[in-house]
């Protein structure tokens, strides 16, 4: 077995896999895309020329799509960590929600990012206001489906969980998730403590300055 994710540890995809990773002890070699390692995005972008990472190889298979790659690690790397249910019903709920965190959380909050990217105090201004307006709604929601929950699916951790840990870190740096939502704000304080997230979490440190919205000083 041969397995290499080729991603950077800041980016908030990459360690939705990596959180995986970590969950199952999985043996593999992270290809950071930096500017240290050309190399690295060279071969990513032969494999995926639609640019988009984390890419997971498995010897010559290439698996991209975050969702995608868990599952797939599931199905040819399982470890004692079931990330999606073997129940087919429970394992609908748990996509629901995977997709959930991506399109109504980590989508709001990295239109945010783009906007400040850009460098455009217009853009930078409309991507906050668009994310707060979406990330409110979000938050709302999550409130109430988390309620007497420890994970987002129910007792178990699950590929829920990986997506929501990143994604709920970097919205409330861009959106603050208000005391208005004491449930939600317990469980990211819980994903924040599983030590498959505080790891990725802490691997990232470094990069914090890199946050265009500015990282506040916590976490
Ligand atoms: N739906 C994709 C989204 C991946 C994604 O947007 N990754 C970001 C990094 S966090 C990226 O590739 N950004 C580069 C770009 O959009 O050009 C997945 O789940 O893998």
């Amino acid at each position: 077995m041969s397995l290499a994710l080729y991603g950077h540890p800041f980016s908030s995809y990459t360690q939705k896999v990596l959180i995986a990773l970590y969950e199952n002890g999985t043996p593999f070699e992270f290809r950071c895309l930096g500017p240290d390692t050309p190399q690295h995005a060279a071969e990513w972008l032969q494999r995926w020329p639609l640019r988009k990472f984390p890419l997971l190889v498995d010897d010559e298979r290439n698996v991209v799509e975050t969702s995608i790659i868990i599952e797939y690690l599931q199905l040819a790397h399982p470890g004692p960590v079931r990330l999606l249910p073997a129940d087919p019903m429970a394992a609908l709920d748990v996509r629901f929600l995977d997709r959930f965190f991506d399109l109504h959380v980590m989508s709001p909050m990295q239109y945010a990012v783009d906007g400040a990217l850009t460098g455009d105090p217009v853009k930078r201004k409309e991507g906050l206001a668009h994310a707060a307006t979406k990330l409110e709604l979000a938050y709302a929601w999550l409130e109430g489906q988390l309620a007497g929950r420890t994970w987002a699916a129910g007792a178990d951790f699950t590929m829920a969980d990986c997506a929501a840990a990143p994604s709920l870190f970097y919205a409330d740096w861009t959106h603050r998730i208000s005391e208005a939502f004491p449930v939600l704000r317990a469980y990211r304080a819980r994903l924040l403590a599983r030590p498959s997230f505080a790891r990725a979490v802490d691997e990232a440190r470094q990069f914090r300055p890199l946050f265009p919205l500015g990282a506040p000083d916590r976490d």
